[in-house]
């Protein structure tokens, strides 16, 4: 394919920031999904349950692809966890055989909650029309590469935007085109100043948007 093709613009929205009804919020624990291997093609999807009960606004929430923002508390054992939050435990470990007492906040061996750390994500919530799904499903792929899967970790969304609707394909590649360009959408609208927030993002950038809840 020599022609650059897809015309769909990249920056999405005003520069000023997030318009209603955004930012929405989801939190969940990570799921399996269909196993279909989005990871082989590239754009493993991290699926959260669809729960009305305890995301309201998703029962009348359109169908399609939506960007923001996901946070995740990894285990301290995921190689991509924060290291910031705790000392690392497996150098230190030749004079003190767990204990506490140079850590008055903690007053058993127990160790602390990891912490949340942020990523920019794209996401679809809907029923797949390429799979004909029953049932509607939300995934989210983050825009980074991880060094291990995260399944059974708690997942905190800010969703910031609307991208376009779902669409039938007459094959996977032209999915997977289009995802692509989503992400890549999702990416450069995130990038500015009023998109991106104050603190927390990994691998830095920070921006003057209110993203305290994905992190407490
Ligand atoms: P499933 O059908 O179980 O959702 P996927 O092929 O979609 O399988 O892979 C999803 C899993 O891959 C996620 O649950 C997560 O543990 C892992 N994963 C690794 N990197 C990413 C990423 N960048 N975004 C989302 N999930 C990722
Ligand atoms: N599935 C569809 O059938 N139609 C779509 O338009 C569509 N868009 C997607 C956009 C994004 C950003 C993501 C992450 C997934 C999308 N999917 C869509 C879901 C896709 O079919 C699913 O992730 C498959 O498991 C990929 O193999
Ligand atoms: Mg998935």
């Amino acid at each position: 394919m020599a022609e650059p093709t897809n015309p769909r613009p990249r920056i999405l929205y005003s520069a000023a920031g997030p318009e209603p009804p955004f930012p929405l919020r989801m939190e969940g624990t990570v799921i399996s999904g269909f196993g279909r291997g989005s990871k082989e093609l590239g754009i493993p999807t991290a699926n959260l349950p669809v729960d009305a009960a305890a995301t309201p606004w998703i029962a009348d929430a359109r169908s399609g692809v939506y960007f923001g923002w996901a946070s995740l508390a990894l285990p301290r054992t995921h190689p991509d966890a924060s290291s910031s939050s705790s000392p690392p435990s497996s150098t230190t470990t030749t004079t003190t055989t767990n204990n506490n007492t140079d850590n008055p906040s903690s007053s058993s061996s127990t160790t602390p909650p990891p912490s949340f750390q942020i990523y920019p994500m794209v996401m679809s919530i809907g029923y797949n029309p390429f799979y004909k799904n029953s049932v509607r499903s939300a995934e989210v792929h983050i825009l980074q590469a991880f060094g291990a899967d995260f399944y059974d970790a708690p997942m905190r969304l800010l969703i910031l935007g609307f991208v376009r609707d779902e669409k039938d394909y007459s094959g996977l590649d032209a999915l997977v085109e289009d995802i692509r360009v989503d992400c890549d959408v999702a990416r450069q609208s995130l990038a500015r100043e009023a998109w991106t927030p104050a603190e927390g993002v990994v691998g830095g950038g920070s921006g003057t948007l209110d993203g305290s809840w994905l992190v407490r």
